[in-house]
């Protein structure tokens, strides 16, 4: 297991990132963060201001990447446009930022002498594959711009490693949830936005017959996987799913949220979102095998921690 002296963490005032930001330094290292507050929020990091560097800036700034990554031992890749829908309605600029962005890291940590780069990819490179759970060998089918772009960056990585010796890891996220995460957004995620309603008593609409499942996996999970993809020498050139290996139906979601939050209130169900996934849940053997990850939250606790927050605000 090696020490992370220094950590660059691009998008860190995201909702992911700002997490993976506190962990990091719970753990001693010095971090700069690059994020140009597209998505991202300076309150999500506020609380560390005087702890660690922020450069607002752009990925795909090569001077500026390469500035930044000056130093650092590892890279956490988390920048991107997240929305598989943003990615749909323009291709071009999705491209732009996670294809062409992804590369300047990549490119910047070669030429600056970081030792690995720990990727953020997606569960959306299975695509609707009815096989469960979506096991890492599975062939990736994607079905929108955005899944094909992270499985571009995938590829990139193992290139990289292959041409420069550049250490990479690529973890495919399931749906993340947990406190910062913005409802705001009708893409938001489902979480979030079910949160939001329920706190401020508004009826959602859940998106087709409620029967579809996700595998939930909340946010501190998540920057653990990303600490033990940094850390763990086996980790190295692999692809690993984090997810809980559990999943719920979004209708009995909502009866969760509805029962912790006290509030009863039968939603609205409207028609399906076009290229709804059915069927989500991971297989995590890999990642237990390798970097003995096992997700530590529970949903119901989890969903607890973040109606807290939300309560909070
Ligand atoms: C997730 C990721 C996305 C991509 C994709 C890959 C999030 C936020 N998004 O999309 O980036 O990786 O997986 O497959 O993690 N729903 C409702 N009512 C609402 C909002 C959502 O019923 O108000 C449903 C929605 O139709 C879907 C489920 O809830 O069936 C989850 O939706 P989501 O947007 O949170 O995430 P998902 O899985 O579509």
């Amino acid at each position: 297991m090696k020490k992370i002296n220094h950590a660059l963490v691009t998008g860190g005032a995201g909702f992911i990132g700002s997490h993976l930001v506190d962990e990091l330094l719970e753990n001693g290292s010095m971090v700069t963060v690059v994020d140009n507050l597209s998505t991202g929020h300076r309150s999500n990091i506020d609380h560390l201001n005087d702890r660690i560097q922020f450069v607002e800036g752009d990925i795909r700034d090569a001077e500026l990447i390469n500035r930044v990554v000056k130093g650092c031992d590892v890279v956490f890749h988390q920048a991107a446009v997240v929305s598989v829908a943003i990615s749909i309605q323009d291709p071009p600029h999705a491209c732009d930022v996670n294809d062409l962005g992804t590369v300047q890291v990549l490119d910047a940590a070669r030429r600056n002498g970081v030792r690995r780069v720990v990727m953020a990819s997606s569960s959306a490179v299975y695509g609707d594959d009815p096989c469960l759970p979506k096991s890492e060998e599975m062939v990736p089918k994607p079905l929108s711009p955005y899944a094909v772009q992270k499985l571009t960056g995938e590829y990139y990585a193992s290139v990289f490693k292959k041409l420069y010796g550049l250490e990479t890891v690529c973890l495919r996220y399931f749906n993340v949830y947990g406190p910062r995460q913005d409802p705001t957004s009708p893409y938001s995620g489902v979480i979030s936005i079910f949160m939001d309603m329920a706190t401020t008593e508004r009826v959602p609409t859940i998106y087709g017959d409620g029967g579809q499942t996700r595998d939930f996996i909340y946010v501190k999970d998540v920057t653990r996987a990303n600490f033990l993809a940094a850390t763990e020498s086996a980790a190295s050139g692999k692809v690993f799913n984090v997810g809980t290996g559990k999943f719920i139906r979004i209708r009995d979601l909502w009866d969760l949220i509805g029962k912790s939050s006290g509030v009863s209130m039968d939603p609205v169900f409207g028609p399906p979102r076009s290229g709804d996934i059915r069927e989500s849940v991971s297989d995590i053997s890999k990642i237990g095998k390798h970097l003995g990850f096992q997700p530590q939250v529970e949903l119901r606790q989890g969903i607890k921690d973040t109606l807290h927050w939300y309560r909070s605000l």
